[in-house]
């Protein structure tokens, strides 16, 4: 079976299988159990535009609708980050008078609501209606719809051009990208700018990061795949700033052909990915072999703490973790529950594995001997919170960038 590159549309061929998947945010009731939906997992690195992808997508409605689980305004520091994105988009990025700024993937609003509230022409597409209705509550001028070249062609035709087109987490979401590029080519003012953050593909490698890997996250981004993709419709990558978020993500920031300048960072970066190896098929091979050693090394810690009979609960049902879960096979009798503070995830089953998700307070309530750290990017602002937990001798397991206890 042959497949086409998302981007270039050359032909591709997977290097890893992760197996039967289900959707990472689909926590389910049992009665949902039987009919549980379950597809392919496997990823590609093209050769050509070397854009890395999952070779099969679930279609979005399935996975962006009413009852979408994740609400960004969960994390207190992603709240603080946020802010401060807007506050330097707001201070360097919008010279004009009455500027406009749409963002995609708004979520409930976390960045949107700091240009809301200064009364700035903002629009946020968001297609997930609940978070979405939480951000228009909070007074961001929200539409619920998938973001694409057509949409586009609607929002220029009822506001005009955007002078900054924001994202976070959401273009690496989107299959269709070339349209969504299609349609920021048409949005962008021509002095306009482009700015968006994304998992960082060479974190991921070198951490081996392997659970950013799931059904939502269709690509992961390098500046050489990036440069590729808006490339085609005369975008130009003119700056770049690497940021701690997620695990290690990459703000990129994109403008009109020739309208800009370009920083050295950009070149800079583009010679470290070379260097590393992001242009070469045995990179990608490594990568596969390091995530099998990882889910051995972390079976064999969860089954040791089973046999000395040690309490092990998970900490944050991550969309992160139903990729560890499944690929590892981990099922209740090794992690007894996943606690989590977001109430549409409480009461249900992890995705898959079915370990129940329980409210946070069940976490407080009798420490474990062991917590799993599926939130390990949020790791400094937990850490911080749970220091009686840790007093009162518990450990957390991580497993990036290698399986450890601590
Ligand atoms: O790209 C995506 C990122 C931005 O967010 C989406 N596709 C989905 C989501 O990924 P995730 O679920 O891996 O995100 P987080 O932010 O690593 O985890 C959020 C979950 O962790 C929520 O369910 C809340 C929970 N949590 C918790 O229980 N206690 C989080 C924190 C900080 C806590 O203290
Ligand atoms: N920006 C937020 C949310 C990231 S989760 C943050 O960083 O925390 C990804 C979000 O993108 C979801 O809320 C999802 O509904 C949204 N999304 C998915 N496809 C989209 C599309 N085509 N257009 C706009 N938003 C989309």
């Amino acid at each position: 079976m042959s497949y086409k590159c998302l981007i270039c549309g050359k032909n591709i061929e997977p290097f890893m299988s992760f197996g039967q998947m289900p959707f990472a945010n689909g926590f389910l009731t049992p009665e949902e159990f039987k009919n549980e939906y379950f597809f392919g997992l496997e990823v590609a690195s093209c050769s050509v535009c070397r854009m890395f992808q999952l070779i099969e997508q679930p279609a979005p409605e399935k996975m962006f609708h009413g009852d979408y689980a994740f609400f960004s305004s969960t994390s207190n520091r992603m709240a603080v980050h946020f802010k401060e994105f807007a506050e330097n988009i707001k201070k360097n990025k919008l010279k004009n008078k009455d500027p406009f700024v749409v963002e995609i993937g708004c979520n409930d609003g976390i960045m949107l609501e700091h240009f809301a509230k200064d009364r700035i022409r903002h629009l946020g597409i968001e297609p997930s209606l609940n978070v979405a209705k939480v951000a228009n509550e909070k007074g961001c001028r929200t539409i619920s719809k998938f973001f694409n070249e057509e949409l586009a062609e609607e929002i220029v035709k009822e506001h005009g051009q955007a002078d900054a087109f924001l994202g976070a987490n959401v273009m690496c979401h989107i299959a269709n990208l070339n349209s969504v590029i299609a349609g920021i080519k048409k949005l962008l003012k021509p002095e306009g700018v482009v700015v968006f953050e994304e998992p960082y593909l060479l974190d991921v490698i070198e951490k081996t990061s392997y659970d950013q890997i799931y059904d939502e996250h269709v690509f992961l981004f390098s500046l050489g795949s990036i440069k590729y993709a808006f490339g085609q419709y005369d975008l130009e990558l003119i700056d770049i700033e690497p940021q701690k978020t997620h695990g290690g993500s990459m703000r990129y920031v994109i403008a009109h052909k020739g309208s800009h300048s370009i920083s050295d960072k950009v070149l800079r970066q583009l010679k470290k990915e070379e260097q590393s190896g992001l242009n070469k098929d045995e990179t990608y091979l490594k990568f596969k072999k390091n995530c099998e050693i990882s889910r051995r090394d972390l079976i064999n810690l969860l089954q040791k703490l089973k046999k000395e009979k040690k309490r092990v609960v998970g900490y944050a049902a991550t969309s992160k973790s139903t990729t560890i879960l499944n690929y590892c096979r981990i099922t209740k009798d090794l992690i007894e529950f996943i606690s989590d503070t977001t109430p549409i995830k409480q009461g249900k089953y992890s995705p898959g594995m079915h370990i129940p998700v329980k409210p946070y307070a069940e976490f407080k309530a009798k420490y474990p001997d062991y917590a799993f750290l599926f939130a390990w990017n949020h790791a400094e602002e937990i850490m911080e919170k749970e220091k009686a937990y840790r007093d009162s001798g518990g450990q957390w397991i991580l497993h990036v960038p290698k399986v450890q206890v601590i």
